[in-house]
């Protein structure tokens, strides 16, 4: 089966947590732009989504989803979205779709968040993937040379600027035996606007797609 087409099984399987009259949370992302498909023709029966991205929207936008503020939302009932990584432990590497902030905020504001991905997704310890930080472009020195301190190589995603007009370093060399650790430490570094580690609030379920789609929660 390929890549896409688990994508697309883990995506399908996602539905069965959409109830009528919700607001969904949707995150970035090839994966998620097969649940986006999927969520269409259920656009009468929800009350709308709230979007990570200026890309989802747009697909939302063009199947005619609501695509609604979440300052209006309060706590949503479900998150959808993909990720680059994912441990035993349903932590999660994302953002290298450039996302991440704002799929940061809508995990935090949902009470479930369900993660889709492909079996290359599955990790043992995150960091084969690099770990993506988004910073103000001012910071983007001093923040690369803190991430040196704690023994990361950090790389500028060259010409890429985010939804929030930022910048992306990505991290290599990391094997990451404590993410939630690593988050705090990476957080409390100025300048430094959200890192694509997803520990302190990791996934609550997550789908694997396959000819079996797995479901662990
Ligand atoms: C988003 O899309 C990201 O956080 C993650 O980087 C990426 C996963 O991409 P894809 O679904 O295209 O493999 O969810």
């Amino acid at each position: 089966m390929s890549q896409d087409s688990q994508k697309k099984a883990a995506a399908e399987a996602a539905i069965r947590y959409v109830e009528d009259g919700m607001i969904v949370g949707v995150g970035t992302g090839s994966t998620v732009a097969h649940f986006i498909e999927a969520l269409g023709p259920l656009r009468d029966r929800i009350e709308g989504a709230v979007s990570s991205s200026v890309q989802s929207t747009e697909h939302l936008h063009r199947l005619q989803i609501p695509v609604l503020d979440l300052n209006a939302c309060g706590t949503l009932a479900l998150y959808v979205d993909g990720a680059d990584e994912c441990d035993p432990a349903k932590r999660l590497i994302k953002g290298g779709g450039a996302a991440l902030t704002r799929e940061k905020i809508v995990a935090e504001a949902a009470r479930r968040f369900v993660c889709i991905i492909d079996q290359s997704k599955q990790v043992d310890l995150l960091g084969h993937h690099p770990v993506p930080i988004e910073v103000i472009p001012m910071a983007r020195s001093l923040v690369a040379r803190e991430i040196v301190r704690l023994g990361g190589q950090p790389v500028w995603r060259d010409g890429v600027v985010t939804d929030n007009g930022n910048w992306i370093l990505d991290i290599h060399g990391w094997r990451i035996a404590d993410p939630k650790a690593l988050e705090q430490q990476i957080n409390q570094i100025p300048g430094v606007v959200a890192v694509g580690l997803f520990a302190r609030r990791p996934a609550d379920v997550v789908i694997v797609g396959g000819r079996e789609v797995q479901i662990l929660s």
